[in-house]
């Protein structure tokens, strides 16, 4: 389809847009014709960095025409669309995947072996873009990768930052921030659209006018960017399906110098786009805790309005009653990020396209779904009233009026019960007026959906309750997944293999079908050939950390995983206060140390660089490392290790090498996890709590292959009731104080008693996320560990029964979850 208005003679261009052959003199001409003419370089004086651009170049050029399709498809067959509204996308490496779904894996690397390449090579130098913090926004990555697989039409709509996660390091054990400049090396997955670019305003006034009798009110931007597209394909597995990422990158307009920084002076014009830049520059490296700051809702703004526009205008034909919008689309608003867009698609209903306000409202809450992601009162986004309504004046004021007749309809089913109007209002007055933008995404939402079972429950009895009485239909679960794709084909190809042979190619796509290792786990044989891939994976992460300078594993070691963002709410102080009372007990004697399992403690985890007590952790952690791994007493016992930038590529070397699964935060706090069902899926065994989806994993896999510890959310909430006084559980329980004592002894810290201290005394009097209180519970469930492990045999099938019963936590089951209860949305034939 090359654009006919142009009334092409040529042949070839009348011809449809082919792929290269799918042979090895296929690819081996295309990478070739790449690196020749748009590398500018020749085989020979190519560099690895010039072979690994042709090569995702040439695998781009296989995904070409199918995603040229599947935009052709779309269009003539007008499904109804799943836009997936996202401020992250966590994607991890690229070329692997898409090598993978498009069947050439082993096309390529033997092209390339033809060339005098090892592919092997090539893999090294890609930069994982890290468009994202941690679980939200890989699920997202996940989530775009199932929709594909599934052929589902679907977008998913993002920024594409030129700064992503930062590059953590460390320097004396302390967290070191560097910029992530991901796209300094070229960037071959992705392609800009300057022509689909979006005119994006900000700030300015309101007006009312007379429209032929009707008043209206119109907004006067004061300055605007422009918003400029750039595609990346998401190919299905094996299915022949590509979809789009549309990534957002802030450009100056032309106009932008003049019409507002018009000084007269040149240079200063030219500088201020960079303020217009500035808008796609970096990700926000807080996870959970939103910093309230302008350019984070310029960047907001910026990519909901741009991708509403041009669902509108480039996916939908021209002449589209949007009085039928519902029919055409689903919004899915990734936590509260996008939630701005609900004002968007009313302003754009009524003051652009002059439909009713009640019209246009109808339309707007069949448009939108929400999926909250958190319980955490601080994570819940506001928006100080001034700030918006400085920035997007015409937004707050359809923000107030949505608001209104929200409250008049509470009081309509109520009555005048101030106290709920103040609780349930849009707006919140304390400490000052804010917008409550979970709020806002629950009234205009279709539907709002928590991430695990329990995490729905909480929603709905506490976050949401009045909402959820009001609206009791209005709120549904939808258990969070991960592809397994990514996290067990690719990452874990022995294991793949292994599978694979048991049970036919299928389990790929409908991972299910893995209950059918069951009863494999009781043959002898079939664990021990488990156990050999597990083994085979220890050494292809120490392999892995030893390239990043990290002390290799060691052979005999349960490998202890521990790999998530550093929050106070997950807990990772309570690892370490294990670690501590491990090596204390040891030294000191209290324990038998032939009871110990020679334990490797593995962690991984970026803490925001705004937030002191979580870089105090990281400090403590590596700080226990070092004298830990370097006492002769436990030599050969405990090991700590802490790559630093645990990012996506380290976590699938990690994770098929785990044998246990660190799910340990307080009940009632982490919305689902998904690192968890990545383990489990991976044979590891999960120690954890009753929290998020780690109570699903449970049930799934018995009680007999999981660890369960610590209070229930119940009991948290009594323990909270009571007055929890967590000096308490220090006096009263020697383990905890031998191990507080020891770092309070500056013993982590070359004696130094201040270094640890603010931790300690956190710990000691305030403890917000208990750790203190579930301790010795923790501490008895790692001897119940100790025990499992020094029986290899029922470890063995403990760990194929987790694999044989994750296939619930496949990301495409949650994506039927999606369309069944939310999107209502149906394949392309
Ligand atoms: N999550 Br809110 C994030 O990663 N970032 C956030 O800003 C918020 C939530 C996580 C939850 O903490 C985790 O429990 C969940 O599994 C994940 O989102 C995906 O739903």
């Amino acid at each position: 389809d090359n654009t006919p208005e142009l009334r092409p003679t040529h042949p070839l261009a009348l011809a449809p847009v082919v792929a290269p052959a799918a042979s090895v003199d296929g690819f081996a001409k295309q990478f070739l014709q790449n690196l020749n003419f748009d590398q500018g370089v020749t085989l020979s004086t190519s560099d690895v960095n010039d072979q690994y651009l042709a090569l995702a170049y040439t695998v781009r050029d296989y995904l070409m025409a199918r995603w040229f399709d599947d935009r052709a498809q779309q269009k003539a067959q007008q499904n109804k669309t799943v836009c997936y509204l996202s401020a992250e996308y966590l994607l991890g490496r690229q070329l692997d995947n898409n090598l993978l779904a498009a069947r050439l894996t082993d096309i390529a690397t033997e092209a390339l072996a033809q060339c005098g390449i090892d592919i092997d090579d090539l893999r090294q130098v890609e930069i994982e873009p890290g468009l994202g913090n941690g679980g939200l926004g890989r699920l997202a990555a996940c989530f775009v990768d199932s929709l594909a697989t599934m052929s589902i039409p679907a977008i998913g709509y993002g920024i594409r930052y030129e700064y992503g996660i930062f590059r953590q390091a460390f320097a004396d054990g302390q967290q070191i921030e560097q910029p992530d400049a991901w796209l300094r090396m070229g960037s071959p997955w992705d392609f800009a659209h300057p022509e689909a670019a979006q005119t994006i305003s900000f700030a300015g006034t309101t007006e009312t006018y007379d429209d032929e009798g009707v008043e209206r009110t119109r907004w006067v931007p004061e300055w605007n960017v422009l918003a400029v597209p750039y595609n990346m394909m998401v190919p299905g597995y094996h299915n022949g399906r590509v979809n789009t990422l549309r990534l957002w990158r802030a450009v100056a307009t032309n106009a932008f110098d003049l019409h507002t920084f018009n000084s007269g002076d040149y240079v200063e014009s030219v500088r201020a786009q960079t303020f217009a830049e500035n808008i796609s520059k970096v990700l926000y490296p807080e996870d959970s805790t939103p910093q309230g700051k302008e350019l984070r809702l310029q960047q907001q703004y910026f990519f909901v309005a741009a991708s509403i526009a041009d669902f509108i205008e480039n996916v939908l034909p021209e002449d589209f009653d949007l009085e039928n919008l519902p029919e055409r689309v689903i919004f899915q608003l990734n936590d509260t990020h996008p939630v701005i867009g609900v004002p968007e698609l009313m302003r754009v209903l009524v003051d652009e396209k002059k439909l009713e306000w009640d019209a246009a409202w109808a339309i707007t809450q069949k448009c939108f779904a929400y999926t909250c992601h958190t319980l955490l009162p601080e994570a819940l986004e506001v928006w100080s009233v001034d700030l918006l309504g400085r920035l997007l004046p015409r937004h707050l004021e359809i923000i107030y009026r949505i608001n209104d007749e929200f409250l008049l309809e509470v009081r309509e089913r109520f009555g005048d019960d101030e106290m709920l109007i103040r609780n349930m209002s849009i707006i919140g007055e304390h400490p000052s007026r804010s917008v409550r933008m979970a709020y806002l995404a629950t009234v205009a939402g279709s539907k709002v959906n928590g991430v695990a079972e329990l995490h729905s429950q909480l929603l709905r009895d506490n976050v949401l309750k009045d909402f959820a009485t009001m609206w009791p239909d209005k709120f549904t679960n939808v258990t969070n997944g991960v592809t397994p794709r990514r996290f067990l084909r690719l990452a874990n190809p022995d294991l793949s293999a292994l599978i694979t042979e048991a049970l036919g190619a299928g389990w790929t796509v409908d991972l299910e079908r893995l209950r059918g290792l069951e009863a494999l786990a009781d043959d002898a044989d079939f664990r021990e050939r488990f156990a050999a891939v597990k083994a085979s994976n220890k050494r292809r992460l120490s392999r892995v950390l030893e390239a990043r300078g990290e002390t290799p594993l060691s052979d005999d070691h349960l490998i202890d995983v521990m790999i998530k963002r550093l929050h106070e709410y997950k807990r990772q102080t309570l690892k370490v206060l294990h670690i501590v009372s491990t090596y204390e007990g040891i030294v000191t004697g209290r324990l038998d140390v032939d009871a110990v399992q020679p334990r490797t403690f593995l962690f991984g985890a970026k803490a925001a660089p705004g937030y002191g007590m979580a870089k105090r952790i990281i400090h403590l952690i590596n700080a226990v490392g070092e004298v830990v791994s370097a006492d002769e007493r436990v030599q050969g016992k405990l090991k700590v290790l802490y790559p630093a930038n645990y990012n996506v590529t380290l976590a699938e070397s990690i994770i098929p090498a785990a044998d246990l699964s660190e799910q340990i935060s307080l009940a009632g706090k982490e919305a689902s996890g998904t690192g968890n069902m990545k383990l489990a899926l991976n044979g590891a065994l999960t120690i954890g709590t009753d929290d998020g989806a780690n109570v699903e994993i449970r049930k799934l896999v018995g009680d007999d292959n999981f660890f369960l510890f610590g209070m229930s959310e119940p009991e948290v909430e009594a323990l909270w009731a009571d007055g929890y006084r967590p000096a308490e559980f220090y006096q009263r329980d020697e383990r905890l104080r031998s191990a507080i004592d020891l770092i309070a002894s500056g013993a982590f810290s070359d004696g130094d008693r201040t270094v640890f201290e603010p931790l300690v005394s956190n710990l000691l009097y305030e403890d917000r996320f208990m750790a203190l209180a579930d301790f010795s519970s923790y501490l008895d469930a790692q001897e119940r560990v100790d025990a499992a492990y020094a029986d290899q045999d029922g470890w063995v099938r403990s760990a194929i029964l987790n694999v044989a019963r994750s296939g619930y936590f496949s990301s495409d089951r949650a994506m039927r979850d999606y369309l069944d209860r939310i999107w209502h949305a149906t394949p392309v034939s």
